[in-house]
Formats: structure tokens, C-alpha cells, sequence
């Protein structure tokens, strides 16, 4: 069985954090140092298209428009005096995993890392929606981020192009938290200070950062960042048809132990991870330590939180003998989804969420 391959050329930060581009800043979290439920806000990885753009509190407004009774610009005060909600919620770019699909493909060669969980607080869409008033028609709301720049892929609009997407009206009125708080602080300016979009259950991409408008709409949108950029090919009688990515699929990852990690013969072992979907709740993770072949259940660490990742563990006693070993995880969600075993090349280097071979070293235990 192959071993992904390793970060090549990738430099580390000061504060441990794996740099995969550095303007735009985009930085991995290194996941084999996963160690709590909740992500700190220096280890979370930062996913950003476009230069972060610089904001100031004083200066800008949330302005909601489109198709709505009562166009309104509010104010970072005007939010903060609104009633707020607190959730937990794992994020998870689309494209976490890349590095371990062959052949190659083109994109921020993430290994496991871009992937968190923290404690995001702030005022529901509903709330801002309900004082625009949609108009009946309205079926999309259109999120638009303070940055911008050209785009690379064809076919492309012309010039610089705001980062956007689209959420349908019944997932906006749903869960959708406009977040001006992370882990219990401000925002940071990377993870999109003053305010984003936390949509509970979806990969990433969906969580617009540096929120500055809202645009209601009453036909689809099709903006490049769900057509050109984080789609996938859904097949309709088998038909592929271009979809926008939206939801997380079910994902188990091995923390510990990593690629190519010496293990101990004859001791016991702690296989470590996460696992998330975007149903109700992880209802079991498995491990197999023979390249898939066998598979025993893995220990859920506490009770499930919605939309959060489910810690777990695994002891595996490592063999007495000597060689090598190939780890694996899979989970299976509440909705009866397993984790499949290889790579749906119909989500191009998106939802990559297949049971990832962790190839070890079984070494000679060290005499007393
Ligand atoms: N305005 C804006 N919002 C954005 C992005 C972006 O480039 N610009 N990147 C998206 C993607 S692809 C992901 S995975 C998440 C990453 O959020 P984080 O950087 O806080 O981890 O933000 C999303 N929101
Ligand atoms: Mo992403």
C-alpha cells in the first residue's frame, strides 16, 4: 500500500503552524498535534483566496440589500447590541486532503490539517434578515466578503472579484450564525474580523470571512466561487451535473500515529483522532492496523455536540515482531453514511474524505 506523500518544501511558522502559501496567507494546522475538543484560535487553519483585507471597527457597516423591503446598513455597535447565540462547530475546508490524492492536483496541497473546531459567537442570520424584510420571491442569499482579486481559473469573470456565495433562503433562516467572536475573543483579523458566516454542517468555503454585504436574491446565483470553484459533478441518471459543494461528508482522521511514525513492538499504542459529518452525529468510528482487513471499533471520547468533530481513541497493541504496519480509520454517521475507501474523483480535489493508509514502523523494543 502507498504512503501519501510528505509536505514537500513545506516551512513551518513560529507557533507550529504548517505554511502553505504565503500571500495569501494560507496555513495548516499540524494535525498530528490534535490534543483538545477545541481548536485554539493560533493553531485554527487559515484559508484566505485574496490579501486580507484590512477593517476597522469604526468604518464598516454590514449592508443587506437585493430584493428586500428595507435595505440596512448596521453598525459593528448596531450587531453587538443584538441578541446573540453561542454554537460549537467543526470547519473543514473542501479541500482538506489534497496532498493524498494521485495523481496530483493543482490547489493548496493540504494534508489533514485544514480542519477545526471552536466556539463561535454571534447574531443569527434570521435576526439581520428579518429587520431587511426579503420579499416573497426571495430564494438565495448572496455573502459577500471585504476582499478581493483577480481569480485563476477559466472561465473567469474580467478583473478583481469580490470573494461570494450563495446560501439558500432555508439554510440562512436555519443555522446560519454571523460570528463576531471565536473561542470567547474578537475575531482575529485572519479568521475574518469583524464578522463572518459560520454555516453549521458545510465545508469551509461557505463561511464567508470579512463579512460586508448581503444581497437577497430571487434567482440562482452562480458566482465563481460555486461553479468555476467549489463544485463538484452530482450525477442525475447518471448524468454529471455541476454542483456548488455544500455539506461536510463523513471523515475519521488518525491524529497519531503519523506517516511513517516508529512504533514500539510489543507495546501498547494510543491511536488517536476526530470524526465529523454533517449528519446528527458520528454514531461509530472503526480502526483496522492491517491495511484494511480487519476493523474494531474505536472508543468515542464523551458525549457527541451537533455539528462538532467526536474525539476517539484506539489501544492497539503493537506486535512483538518487527516490520511494518498500515492504519486505517473510517466512520460511520447517524444517517448510515461510511466513509468510503477510495477517493469519488467526481469531487475533482474537493471532498476528499476517503480512509487514508497510515503506513508505520513497527521498531525493536530497546532493552532495559
Ligand atoms: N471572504 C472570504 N471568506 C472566506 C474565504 C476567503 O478567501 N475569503 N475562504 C473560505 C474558505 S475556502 C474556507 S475553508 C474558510 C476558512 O476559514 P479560516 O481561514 O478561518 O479557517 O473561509 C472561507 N471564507
Ligand atoms: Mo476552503
Amino acid at each position: 500500500m502507498s504512503v501519501p506523500p510528505p509536505s514537500p518544501g513545506a516551512e513551518r511558522f513560529a507557533g507550529g503552524m504548517i505554511v502553505r502559501e504565503k500571500e495569501p496567507v494560507n496555513l495548516e494546522t499540524p494535525f498530528g498535534s490534535l490534543d483538545s475538543f477545541l481548536t485554539p484560535v493560533e493553531r485554527f487553519y487559515v484559508r484566505c483566496h485574496h490579501a486580507q483585507p484590512r477593517i476597522g471597527k469604526d468604518g464598516w457597516r454590514l449592508v443587506i440589500e437585493g430584493e428586500v423591503g428595507q435595505p440596512c446598513r448596521l453598525s459593528y455597535e448596531e450587531l453587538q447590541a443584538m441578541e446573540m447565540r453561542t454554537i460549537i462547530a467543526t470547519m473543514e475546508c473542501a479541500g482538506n486532503g489534497r496532498a493524498f490524492l494521485t495523481p496530483q492536483h493543482d490547489g493548496a496541497q493540504w494534508e489533514g490539517g485544514a480542519v477545526g473546531t471552536a466556539e463561535w459567537t454571534g447574531v443569527p442570520l434570521a435576526t439581520v434578515l428579518a429587520l431587511a424584510r426579503p420579499s416573497p420571491g426571495v430564494s438565495e442569499v448572496i455573502l459577500e466578503g471585504a476582499d478581493a482579486g483577480p481569480v485563476k481559473d477559466l472561465p473567469k469573470p474580467a478583473g478583481e472579484i469580490h470573494y461570494a456565495r450563495s446560501l439558500p433562503l432555508g439554510k440562512a433562516m436555519d443555522d446560519v450564525l454571523l460570528a463576531l467572536r471565536m473561542n470567547g475573543r474578537e475575531l482575529t483579523p485572519s479568521h475574518g474580523f469583524p464578522l463572518r458566516a459560520i454555516v453549521p454542517g458545510w465545508y469551509g468555503m461557505a463561511a464567508v470571512k470579512w463579512l460586508s454585504r448581503i444581497v437577497a436574491t430571487g434567482r440562482p446565483f452562480h458566482g465563481y466561487y460555486q461553479t468555476v470553484d467549489y463544485a463538484y459533478w452530482d450525477r442525475r441518471s447518471g448524468i454529471p451535473t455541476l454542483r456548488p459543494i455544500t455539506t461536510m461528508r463523513v471523515k475519521a482522521q488518525i491524529a497519531r500515529p503519523e506517516f511513517a511514525e516508529a512504533v514500539t513492538a510489543g507495546q501498547p499504542y494510543r491511536v488517536h483522532g476526530a470524526a465529523w459529518t454533517a449528519a446528527a452525529e458520528i454514531s461509530k468510528v472503526e480502526v483496522s492496523t492491517d491495511g484494511g482487513h480487519h476493523w474494531e471499533e474505536a472508543r468515542l471520547l464523551g458525549m457527541p455536540t451537533p455539528h462538532a468533530w467526536h474525539l476517539w481513541e484506539f489501544d492497539w497493541p503493537v506486535p512483538a515482531s518487527p516490520g511494518k504496519a498500515v492504519v486505517m480509520a473510517r466512520a460511520t454517521d447517524s444517517s448510515g453514511h461510511v466513509q468510503p475507501l477510495a477517493h469519488d474523483d467526481d469531487g475533482g480535489s474537493y471532498l476528499i474524505h476517503h480512509a487514508l493508509p497510515v503506513e508505520v514502523t513497527i521498531c525493536p523494543e530497546v532493552p532495559a
